[in-house]
């Protein structure tokens, strides 16, 4: 009797190892877009009022292929606003714009087709780990973050899934969210919105970053992220998007005396705000004319 027993389990063994061995290869189909550039100047208008609402923003989680630099295709993984069809996700991600004492509610959607489990941590919001725990979710599925923004300020959202912060914001899951006070900002003429990143990069390799990524597609450098010498730094998702007529080079103007507000949200996950290394100069980019 043991010996059939014996025989059965290795029967079954062999079927399930079998069954394993003829599945395909996971692999994903990587979408391709062109650059993943943010426009500095597509953000929510500024708060008039002093009654608190509810606001709903509506993100989803999206990973792609795109050019970081001239020639340099990247894997990153965004955020995006599901409401704003003139963008995809882009680096930083969506503003978000809320008044003290608002009920935010955040709607997050991990598209199917992803690879990552992805969520949200927003350091507006008081609480375990600003909401990440609870919004953590799998490809394909939507979770929903609601709080009460209590404290005024600039805060970064980022992902931070699997206890991974870094990982995730090194590939580009991060942005700014605004709490403005009671009456909203003083009112300027213009205003920007700035992400800066500090890229960690090699390439794929055969290996394909252990997801098949196409070889020659930048991925993450773990050893040199962890040596905190990055790779290169890029502001709004491309190094040149802020310089390129092409992209959003010529988006950044303002008339003599105008005054202008700049939110400048600094994802990392090493460095600090390095505009001056960028050889960006902020300030001859708005000298009116
Ligand atoms: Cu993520």
């Amino acid at each position: 009797m043991r010996t059939v027993k014996i025989y059965f389990l290795i029967l079954s063994i062999a079927l399930v190892t079998v069954y394993f061995l003829q599945l395909p290869a996971a692999h994903a189909d990587f979408v391709y877009v062109d650059n993943v550039a943010k426009d500095p100047t597509i953000f929510p208008p500024s708060i008039h009022r002093s009654r608190p609402q509810t606001v709903t923003v509506n993100l989803s989680a999206e990973e792609y292929i795109a050019e970081i630099a001239d020639g340099k295709d990247a894997w990153v993984w965004t955020f995006s606003d599901e409401d704003n069809p003139v963008e995809h996700g882009t680096i930083p991600g969506p503003m978000i714009r809320v008044m003290v004492g608002d009920t935010v509610v955040i709607n997050l959607t991990n598209n199917m087709g992803n690879i990552e489990p992805h969520n949200i941590d927003l350091h507006a919001a008081m609480g375990p780990g600003g909401g990440a725990a609870v919004t953590e979710i799998a490809p394909g599925e939507t979770k929903t973050l609601r709080f009460k923004a209590l404290r005024e300020g600039a805060y970064i959202y980022h992902c931070a899934a699997e206890g991974m912060a870094w990982e995730h914001v090194s590939y580009g899951m991060y942005g700014l969210i605004m709490v403005e006070p009671k009456g909203g900002l003083k009112r300027v003429d213009k205003e920007f919105y700035f992400g800066q990143s500090d890229w960690y990069l090699k390439q794929a390799g055969a290996e394909g970053a252990g997801h098949a990524v196409p070889e020659d597609v930048y991925v993450l450098d773990e050893a040199k992220a962890s040596d905190e010498l990055p790779t290169m730094y890029s502001f709004n998702g491309h190094k040149a998007a802020l310089t390129d007529p092409s992209l959003f080079g010529n988006t950044i103007r303002a008339d003599q005396g105008d005054k202008v507000r700049v939110f400048m949200v600094t994802g990392g996950p090493q460095q600090r705000f390095q505009l001056p290394y960028h050889r960006y100069n902020l300030g001859q980019g708005l000298q009116g004319t």
